[in-house]
């Protein structure tokens, strides 16, 4: 049976597992809740699928009898079923591990704004002072390899493409301008025959939850 990934019917957290799904090839139920009838989830399935932390994403495998929640857990546990998806090397392991980290820091930093009382007031400094290093530092860590382990995929180049897709979609001027490395990673990305593909019949769908200042309508 084919496994189900849960979301909300936005980009979010969901898409980068999305991509990670359709790059391996896995055949999976896209199953995806309408934020306007948030109650499919909150009072039916929320409670009465059996995960230990009941959220959304989850993953359910039920060949495998695995029932997860949380992003990354569910990355890794797609990735760990696929040679090489978390890097081939002990030293590309590690560069998994640490941008893995990076990544989730830099995309709760972009939340924490976008669900500020003073978005207009403070966007300015998160810019200058927290989103433009961040992205110098991607830039440089990633270097003149194709993807940030190394020479081949791994998981974290999904979350990092769709991180920096949304991060472009919001500021133009300020990412991929900025960072001509980071432009052409996720162009690579993009051009992966699988990727390219699911992105040309992909729902056109928000990136963020309709509670966000910016990017939670299409
Ligand atoms: N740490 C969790 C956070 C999950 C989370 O915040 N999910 C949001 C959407 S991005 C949600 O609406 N969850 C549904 C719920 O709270 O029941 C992860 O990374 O998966």
């Amino acid at each position: 049976m084919a496994p189900t990934l849960g979301y909300w019917n936005i980009r979010g957290k969901g898409e980068p597992i999305r991509l990670l799904l359709t790059y391996t090839g896995t055949k999976f139920e896209d199953k995806r809740y309408s934020p306007s009838s948030s109650d499919d989830w909150f009072k039916r399935d929320k409670q009465s699928l059996g995960f230990d932390f009941p959220n959304l994403p989850y993953y359910i495998d039920d060949d495998n009898d695995v029932k997860l929640t949380q992003q990354l857990a569910i990355c890794r546990y797609i990735a760990g079923k696929h040679q090489g998806l978390s890097g081939q090397s002990g030293e590309e392991q590690r560069r998994v591990n640490v941008v893995e980290q990076q990544l989730t820091e830099m995309s709760s930093q972009f939340s924490q704004l976008m669900l500020h009382p003073d978005y207009d007031t403070i966007k300015a400094d998160y810019l200058e002072k927290r989103l433009s290093p961040s992205l110098q530092l991607l830039g440089k860590f990633l270097g003149d390899r194709p993807f940030l382990a190394g020479q081949t995929v791994t998981y974290v180049d999904f979350i990092a493409f769709e991180l920096l897709e949304k991060l472009n979609a919001w500021q133009p001027l300020e990412v991929y301008s900025k960072v001509d490395k980071l432009k052409q990673f996720t162009s690579r990305v993009r051009s992966l025959p699988s990727i390219a593909n699911y992105l040309l019949t992909a729902p056109n769908v928000p990136f963020n939850g309709p509670h966000f200042k910016w990017g939670g309508s299409v």
